[in-house]
């Protein structure tokens, strides 16, 4: 297809109105009138993913005929959230289908929600990985997201008698109407067997697999539309199923067991997302996810390669790049050499620098528990021939290092990509990218200085920084409409694509009539959050008390315990004075633990006896409240992000490698109480100190302190009556009446030591007198509106930078080196 061809531009009301009462008549048989919400969303998803159809084949004409760079981003989670709105929105179709829908007589808001909210992902890293699709699109770059169609994605999370029940989570259940199942692409995946040595007409050795059992991979596209652009990429989502010749071979031979065992296996493979973050599983079904979503998506990607450029590889990093997605895709490098040696008869040295300029790779973490490392004994079952390349890859590799550094064995061993029984992933992502990315400014040094830092000494030109972002479409424009209005009739809507934009509303932080307008919309937020919660677990909250919110996944590092034991203290502190005077206080957390992480679910269970405990409590009489909201996903997010006084990010120093959240809050007009952490250090330089309340130790302070071993909780314990006061009420039943020990964990972990690790690993007790001052400040400094007014907007105002758009564009010009297209309607 050539520009010029004509394609539908705009879908008007009508057209709307008449599609949708057709779909719902011939799919549903059902009016208008009767159809469900459920029934009127599918119909409308139908609609709109047809209306989308041309731009989104126009998109793929153009990668055809302009032969152009494709970034494949390869990731385990795509936390998408709900489409429809997006979709809507990206298409400014938002006002003409409310119009539709309002003369129809349905309740679109109804609508809306009746779709399933796709938790793909566990957190920030799946999260991240949609913005980014959503930048993709909108910035024109040519790209595809390539990961799992998990069945069930993570958990529903009910709370009860305060403890995390986990539920599944059955997304698929009325239908998937975005998705175009592509059975023409559908691959085969082949697992365990064993590898032997062939000899071809030539005369020349082939490593082939034998006896292994394969399961086809069968890719379900799903369209992301770019913003005010006719741009759709494609998000391809593989999903397992069994061979089906197979399964006659094994049934004739009367062996049925194996045929059906085949098909569970299969079934199995993209059953359910593990919904640990942060944390690596080490089961083996894990690492038969990541082999089948890489190996589907690489034989596909070589075999539209080759069907343009013949085998010509030497050109293949010009035409393609992998960007793993943390080290869970990392078996690509593996998998890209297996294929260009195996089938092409590419020889090693070629393959070896194919893959290196193909691949790169994104580290997003420090935790060590969430540095994938597999069993040789599993690594070389489950991928026999795949494990033979590591190794190969490990020898050479290590050859190197001699080159380098002289025969040191420390150095081999603590580099090494096979060593001490195992493979290591991030090693092998490293030593197998031209590019190696930390996720913002803080990390990427610690990544530079000290967790990579070998590495970094032998290839210092591999290493940069990504600082992470977040699409203002999403987080902005749909999830706070009002602030949206604000702004646009301020400075325009050219924000939406250029977030830099929004600094045009810095002359407007100190104008009396903006701040007015901007607490309005504020206020506004909070009623519709505050009915919300009324609806949802029955609890008024004061629309007039100061929002505060920590909302992301239950894990120690990120200091939730921190929080809760100041709201303990406060409690106790107006226990004491009883007519004292504090800003009134909602605290609202939200969180999903691992379902195999004891003590976060511990903590789940503390914050909500400590809830039971201040929220009945006749003497605070209101002044404090706190909330857990449960099953923490994308939706609610939306909810909570516009209503959002104050953002909770409180990480111990040097632990949270980005965080996203900390900029979705920024751009809906909270101020951050945080520490020197992650992405929270570039929004202290963008916003100004005076519109952040930093607190607690740098990340240098921590590691000094820990290096020094010096560390002794018990020292605050006894200096601080506070401190006392906290860590008592876990262990004298104030919290837990009747069942004195429930949270002597805690106290232990806080004081002793627990289960073999450091107390107080986190610094929790060493960090609290400064994040006290600092909540002290943020009470103060309420009381001043128009100060508070000010600095949230300010917040708002300098928040450009965290727009994934940047972000994307510099991965594009300085990784990928992609160009944008243009698909003209
Ligand atoms: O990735 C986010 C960061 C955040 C980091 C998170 C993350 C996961 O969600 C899962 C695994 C992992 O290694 C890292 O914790 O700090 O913002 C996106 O980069």
């Amino acid at each position: 297809m050539d520009n010029t061809t004509p394609l539908p531009v705009g879908l008007t009301k009508d057209e709307i109105k008449r599609r949708v009462t057709e779909m719902v008549r011939t799919v549903f048989r059902k009016t208008i009138e009767t159809a469900s919400s459920q029934q009127i969303y599918n119909a409308l998803a139908y609609t709109i993913k047809d209306y989308l159809s041309d731009r989104w084949i126009a998109t793929h004409d153009q990668y055809e005929s302009q032969d152009v760079k494709v970034v494949y981003y390869l990731s385990m989670e795509f936390l998408m959230g709900r489409f429809l709105g997006n979709a809507v929105l990206n298409l400014s179709l938002d006002e003409t289908i409310r119009e539709a829908m309002e003369e129809l007589g349905v309740d679109y808001n109804l609508a809306e929600d009746a779709e399933a909210d796709p938790g793909l992902g566990s957190g920030g890293l799946g999260r991240l990985a949609a913005c980014f699709l959503d930048s993709l699109s909108t910035l024109g770059y040519p790209a595809y997201g390539c990961g799992i169609r998990y069945h069930y994605g993570i958990f529903e999370q009910h709370i009860e008698n305060g403890y995390q029940i986990e539920k599944p989570d059955n997304w698929l259940k009325f239908g998937d109407p975005w998705s175009v199942r592509r059975d023409e692409y559908a691959m085969e995946v082949r697992f365990g067997g064993k590898v032997n040595s062939v000899k071809d007409e030539q005369g020349v050795y082939h490593f082939v697999l034998e006896d292994y059992h394969s399961v086809l991979a069968i890719p379900y596209d799903y369209p992301v539309v770019g913003y005010n652009t006719n741009v759709v990429n494609t998000l391809r989502l593989w999903d397992a199923e069994a061979i089906d010749r197979f399964d006659l071979q094994s049934f004739n031979e009367g062996n049925y067991e194996r045929a059906v065992e085949e098909q569970n296996l299969a079934r199995r493979l993209s059953e359910v997302l593990y919904p640990a973050d942060n944390t690596v599983a080490g089961k083996e079904l894990r690492l038969r996810q990541q082999y089948f979503f890489i190996s589907a998506t690489i034989q596909r990607v070589l075999m539209r390669f080759t069907e343009k450029h013949k085998e010509d590889f030497s050109v293949l990093p010009d035409y393609v790049q992998f960007q793993l997605n943390d080290t869970h895709p990392s078996l690509a490098v593996a998998e890209l050499m297996r294929i260009l040696m195996d089938t092409y008869y590419v020889s090693w040295d070629q393959a070896w620098e194919i893959t290196r300029k193909t691949c790169a790779y994104t580290n997003h973490t420090i935790m060590s528990e969430a540095l994938e490392k597999w069993p040789i004994e599993l690594f070389s079952r489950l991928l026999p021939r795949i494990y033979m390349i590591v190794e190969e890859i490990n020898r050479r590799f290590c050859a190197n290092l001699i080159d380098w550094f002289g025969n040191d064995p420390n150095k081999i061993r603590n580099m090494a990509i096979v060593a001490d029984g195992q493979v290591r992933m991030a090693y092998l992502a490293i030593v197998g990218s031209h590019s190696v990315n930390g996720v913002a400014a803080i990390h990427s040094n610690i990544l530079k200085t000290q967790e990579l830092r070998d590495f970094y000494d032998i290839y210092p030109e591999k290493f940069n920084n990504k600082t992470n972002g977040i699409t203002q479409r999403r987080w902005l424009a749909k999830c706070n409409p009002g602030l949206s209005r604000l702004i646009t009739q301020n400075i325009g809507d050219g924000w939406i694509s250029n977030l830099d934009e929004l600094t045009k509303l810095k002359p407007l932080a100190g104008d009396a009539g903006f701040q007015t307008d901007f607490m309005r919309v504020k206020r506004e937020n909070k009623v519709l959050l505050s009915n919300y919660i009324k609806q949802t677990s029955d609890l008024s909250v004061d629309p007039d008390s100061i929002f505060d919110i920590q909302v992301k996944r239950l894990h120690e590092y990120k200091r939730q315990l921190l929080n809760i034991f100041h709201i303990i203290d406060l409690y106790n502190t107006i226990k004491m004075n009883p007519y004292m005077e504090i800003v009134p206080r909602t605290f609202i957390f939200a969180a999903k633990a691992s379902a195999s992480y004891h003590r976060a679910k511990l903590i789940i269970k503390l914050i909500n006896s400590v809830a039971d405990l201040v929220n009945n409590d006749k003497t605070v009489n209101g002044r404090i409240r706190v909330l857990f909201m449960e099953n923490y996903r994308v939706t609610l997010a939306e909810q909570l992000c516009p209503a959002a006084d104050v953002s909770e990010q409180i990480s111990t120093a040097g632990k949270e490698a980005s965080g996203t959240g900390n900029m979705k809050f920024m751009l809906n007009g909270a101020v951050t109480v945080g520490t020197l952490d992650g992405a929270n250090v570039e929004m202290l330089e963008e916003a100004g100190e005076d519109n952040i309340f930093i607190f607690g130790m740098t990340a240098a302070e921590v590691l000094a302190l820990t290096q020094s071993g010096t560390y002794s909780p018990w020292n605050l314990y006894n200096m601080d009556y506070n401190i006392r006061f906290v860590l008592t009420s876990l262990i004298n039943g104030t919290l837990a009446p009747g069942e004195h020990d429930l949270f002597r964990e805690i106290y232990d972990a806080m004081l002793n030591g627990y289960g073999g690790a450091r107390p107080d690993e986190y610094y929790v007790l060493q960090d609290f007198q400064s994040y006290k001052n600092a909540q002290f400040k943020i009470n103060n400094a309420y009381k001043d509106t128009a100060r508070w007014a000010e600095m949230a907007i300010n917040n708002v105002a300098t928040s450009g930078k965290f727009s994934s758009d940047r972000t994307i564009r510099q991965y594009a010009e300085e990784i990928w080196r992609i160009k944008p297209i243009q698909v003209k309607l």
